[in-house]
């Protein structure tokens, strides 16, 4: 086909998906009314993609839906259930949708799956969990009934697959396999399974299957995708399965293969008998005739409608870029298409959806509907020319133009700003004398007990909050509410005998989406839900223009919790690369850019807290990992612009303001460097799951200012014993010195209820006394 879109949002215009999956969990449905209901949004979609002008019958319409995740339904079709989940095998070995649903979300005796980050993406996957001896048999059977059902419908969808490469790169070793194994080693048992799929498929009548490999955009993977390499034997193999449809072979999220030679890991996959092959060409760079060799034949999609965004795509641009692809693509002996860069399953459904955005905005956007009109647009003017596409054109080059020139986009004052920053703005003063200072300021015990900033939301928080959205309280009472709230957290500490107290982020419902509505320069939208993992989707807000922050909007709240009590008080901010990571960025414009934008707004909030007395600042970045770029090449530049972006942030605070940072996970080893380049007094991370396991890390490197390690896991609801506890500081006192040791769970506390909350905090108290106890004496 002419126009494809690699993959649709799964979650339902109006998260439909998502109340159907909850209704079933708890027990409100059975699994027929949920299969039907899923039926019923899948042909919903369908109907809308045909209507917008992809084809129903041409095998255009994308099949890659999924209950929860399509890892999860690959380890489906290959019947690899872990050990540990043996029992839930279906009498032939395969796995049914209820036990899906306990590798996804675990049961009383079991955790669930692992689940990790997609790419560099919001979503999260399920991490398959292969051993030597987990099972690897074709189950195509999910796969043949949703194609079947929606062929009876008039619907030819093309069934998606997660490629064998990359389903067994992001697979770890089962637990108990020998140590070092690779799940890759499995790999010709895949490759068998899934010819044997792609049979099954060709006999239900499937004209084209999809098989997504971004794996090989990674520097692993991209090693594997040379001539003489694994991905030519594993596609030469699948290519030369009997009875198969045509094979569409996709790489998002990167250039596929040698960044050096793009185009050549397409063309090694044409010359294995794959008839499509796909490009990133938003993230990745565009194929070169010279490295694709010989299409003989086969199609190359151009992924050029970005869909890790939401803007407008600049048609004109797009269609010289596909203009002068072709010429190339044709002296490959290829054909070119028109595509997405990845899966649509990162934007929202519809901008048609939205009706609180700011006038300017909407005319600007494209969601996943309008970027698959785009799509067609872009493969119709190649096929006829410009002025077969003449309206559209002219529609996008003035929402550009318009965008280009509206008074927000570009902010005179906050450009002068960025352009008048020295090297003084990003530093304070040396860490010791920082320690003086805030030591004689904050009279602190040893072992100092807080917590990561939020506490419980409660039903009552957010029914409050829909009611003051919804007007039917008003701004008084809710106010009122939640200073009520903030007041009774301010208690419960206290009397739980915490060192540093924290308001509990009562008036916030996101930690991101607080801070853009508090700026210039970013909106929100009303229902742009974006599927972060199974039933779980956010909001991202949309920076659109350049960055200020017109007034204190944090400072009211603390400094109102703040005067409950003589603590010392917390003030909690969010980090300019977390704002950014949870949100559309912008794409007219360096992210370094954005990022020192928002670094000068909060710096503008830390002034308020520290002149409204306020000790104790944290600057909250658990993003900083995520936005990690995928190949090491790229890394140390996006290392170095995110550090300096949170360190003008926070370097304009004087030295007795104690400047904390709190980051979500322990996979430290491989960016230490940048967070002791932070160069916050205090980083507080996550280590309970991992016993404490950081903290020898931390003295091999001399890591030698206040740091944090949670000494219980908040996941869940277990409250951990005081003797638990006591075992993690005494762990965490075997390597590093008690001054530089602060005692903290390791999240916020947002999503548990009060009274694990209570108990949890009290027997983390009463360990850290006792531990100080220990020291005393020992000294
Ligand atoms: N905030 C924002 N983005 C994030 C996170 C966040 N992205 C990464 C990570 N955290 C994703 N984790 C989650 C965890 C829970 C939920 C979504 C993403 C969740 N969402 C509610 C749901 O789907 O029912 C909706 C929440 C709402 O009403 O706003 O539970 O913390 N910005
Ligand atoms: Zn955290």
């Amino acid at each position: 086909p002419a126009a494809s879109i690699l993959g649709y949002p799964r979650i339902g215009p109006n998260r439909e998906l998502k109340k159907a999956l909850e209704a079933h969990w708890a027990n409100r449905t059975d699994e027929a009314t949920l299969h039907a209901a899923a039926r019923e949004l899948q042909q919903a979609n369908l109907a809308k993609l045909t209507t917008l002008g992809l084809g129903a019958t041409d095998a255009s319409l994308p099949g890659d839906f999924a209950y929860y995740d399509q890892v999860l339904d690959a380890t489906v079709a290959l019947s690899s259930l872990p050990t540990r989940f043996a029992d839930l095998a279906d009498a032939d070995g395969t796995i049914n949708t209820a036990a899906s649903f306990v590798l996804a979300r675990g049961d009383e005796s079991r955790a669930p799956l692992e689940m990790t980050k997609w790419f560099d993406t919001n979503y999260h996957y399920l991490v398959p969990e292969i051993g030597e001896n987990t099972p690897i048999a074709a189950n195509a059977k999910p796969l043949v009934e949703s194609f079947k059902a929606h062929a009876a419908n008039g619907n030819t969808i093309r069934p998606t697959l997660v490629g064998p490469i990359t389903y067994l790169l992001l697979a770890k070793a089962e637990d108990g396999a020998a140590a070092g194994f690779d799940p890759l080693t499995r790999i010709d048992e895949v490759v068998a399974a899934y010819a044997r799929i792609l049979t099954e498929l060709a006999a239900a009548g499937a004209p084209w299957v999809q098989i997504d490999e971004p794996a090989l955009v990674t520097d692993r993977g991209a090693e594997l995708a040379v001539p003489g390499a694994l991905a030519e034997s594993v596609y030469t193999r699948l290519a030369a399965a009997t009875e198969r449809p045509a094979l569409f072979v996709t790489f998002g999220y990167g250039t596929a293969g040698d960044v050096t030679r793009p185009g050549a890991a397409q063309g090694l996959l044409a010359r294995a008998g794959v008839e499509a092959v796909h490009a990133d060409l938003v993230r990745g760079l565009a194929p070169k005739a010279e490295f694709l060799d010989d299409l003989a034949g086969s199609t190359l999609v151009a992924g050029i409608v970005d869909s890790r965004n939401i803007w407008r795509n600049n048609l004109a641009a797009s269609l010289n870029v596909l203009k002068s692809l072709r010429t190339e693509v044709q002296t490959s002996n290829g054909i070119l298409a028109v595509g997405t860069a990845t899966s649509l399953q990162h934007v929202p459904h519809d901008v048609a959806l939205e009706n609180n955005l700011p006038a300017h905005l909407p005319a600007w956007l494209a969601f996943a509907n309008q970027k698959v009109a785009e799509v067609i647009t872009l493969a119709k003017g190649l096929a006829q020319g410009e002025s077969a596409i003449a309206a559209e054109l002219s529609a996008a080059e003035s929402a550009i133009n318009h965008r280009a020139a509206f008074a927000g986009t570009t902010v005179a004052a906050v450009r002068e700003r960025l352009a008048a920053l020295t090297d003084a703005d990003f530093s304070r003063s040396d860490a010791a004398t920082r320690e003086a200072a805030q030591e004689a300021a904050l009279n602190l015990p040893v072992l100092p007990t807080t917590t990561i900033g939020s506490f419980p939301q409660t039903g009552e928080v957010r029914t409050a909050r829909a009611a003051h959205r919804n007007g039917s309280i008003d701004d008084a009472a809710y106010e009122g509410f939640l200073k009520a709230e903030i007041a009774r957290v301010v208690e419960l500490q206290e009397r739980l005998g915490l060192d540093v107290l924290v308001h509990g982020e009562a008036e916030r419902n996101d930690m991101v989406q607080y801070f853009a509505e508090n700026f210039d320069g970013f909106s929100e939208t009303a229902n742009g839900w974006v599927q972060s993992y199974g039933s779980r989707a956010t909001r991202p807000s949309i920076l659109w223009g350049d960055v200020s922050r017109p007034v204190a909007f944090t400072v009211p709240w603390i400094s109102y919790a703040a005067s409950l009590t003589n603590k010392p008080f917390k003030g909690m901010l969010t980090g300019p690369v977390t704002i950014l990571a949870w949100s559309f960025i912008r794409d007219d414009e360096p992210l370094s850019v954005s990022a020192n934008q928002v670094a000068l707004a909060l710096r503008d909030e830390i002034a308020d807290l520290q002149d409204a007395g306020i000790g104790i600042i944290q600057v909250d970045e658990p993003a900083l990992r995520e936005l990690l770029p995928l190949r090491k090449a790229d890394q140390a530049a996006y290392l170095k612009w995110s550090v300096d972006s949170f360190r003008l942030s926070t370097a304009g605070a004087v030295d007795a303001t104690q400047i904390h940072t709190h980051l979500c996970y322990s996979e430290f080893g491989e960016i230490i460097d940048a967070i002791d380049a932070l160069d916050a007094d205090v980083t507080s991370i996550e280590a309970a799951r991992s016993r404490m396991e950081v903290t020898a890390d931390l003295t091999e490197f001399g890591y030698s200012r206040g740091i944090g390690p949670g000494v219980y896991d908040i996941h869940s609801p277990r409250v951990p014993s005081t003797e638990e506890v006591a075992e993690l500081i005494e762990i965490a006192l075997a390597s590093l010195p008690a001054k530089q040791l602060w005692i903290n769970p390791d999240c916020g506390l947002k999503t548990r209820g009060y009274a694990e909350t209570e108990a949890s905090l009290a027997n983390l108290v009463e360990a850290a006394i006792a531990a100080r106890a220990t020291i005393g004496a020992n000294t």
